[in-house]
């Protein structure tokens, strides 16, 4: 295959743009023939983890059950691609910890909030402003900002996504990634 087997781990705001970058990402690595698999909140909060909310604890749980079936991934010799908030260092830590060194790429999406809550693609600040939405990320629930991420991206007005996932994909070549 001709890859590192990894985790690519994306951690960010709710609109910062996660998806976005790991799709675009995910396209590049299968135009090269690399083997991936991407987790986010599309298939994993309906069936894996459909019964988990947004409190702390079900947040604890949701990023616990995805770092496990990650790290089956990666044995399985994929490069996992996640899209979650993660909003706690001590649980993608935790993913990291279940992996060899250097299996675990943290991403950090910084896009400020006053960005991601001016894109609101699905109204959900708006609701969590109105108080119809409770535990909303960056509202009335926390992000824990990664220290040292892997990678830090500001895709905003300086950087595209697509600029985004192409320096994201040279980084995983530089490192002998792919
Ligand atoms: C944050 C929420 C919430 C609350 C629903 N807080 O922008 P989206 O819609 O598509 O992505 C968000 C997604 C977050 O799920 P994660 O599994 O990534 O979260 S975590 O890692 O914290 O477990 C958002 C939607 O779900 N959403 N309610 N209260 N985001």
């Amino acid at each position: 295959l001709n890859q590192k087997p990894s985790v690519i781990w994306l951690t960010g705001l709710s609109g910062s743009g996660k998806s976005t970058v790991a799709n675009l990402l995910e396209k590049k690595l299968f135009d090269k023939q690399k083997k991936t698999y991407l987790l986010d909140g599309d298939n994993v909060r309906h069936g894996l983890c459909g019964d988990l909310g947004f409190d702390d604890k079900a947040r604890v749980e949701n990023i616990r059950r995805v770092s496990e079936v990650a790290k089956l991934f990666v044995d399985s010799g994929t490069i996992v691609i996640t899209a979650f908030i993660s909003p706690f260092k001590a649980d993608r830590e935790f993913c990291r910890s279940l992996l060899c060194d250097g299996e675990f790429i943290e991403v950090f999406v910084d896009t400020p909030i006053e960005v991601c809550e001016q894109r609101d693609p699905k109204g959900l600040y708006k609701k969590a402003r109105q108080g119809d939405i409770k535990h909303f990320t960056g509202i009335d629930s926390v992000y824990e900002t990664p220290d040292q991420p892997e990678i830090h991206l500001a895709y905003s007005d300086s950087e595209s996504a697509e600029q985004s996932a192409e320096r994201l994909y040279k980084m995983l070549e530089l490192k002998g990634y792919v």
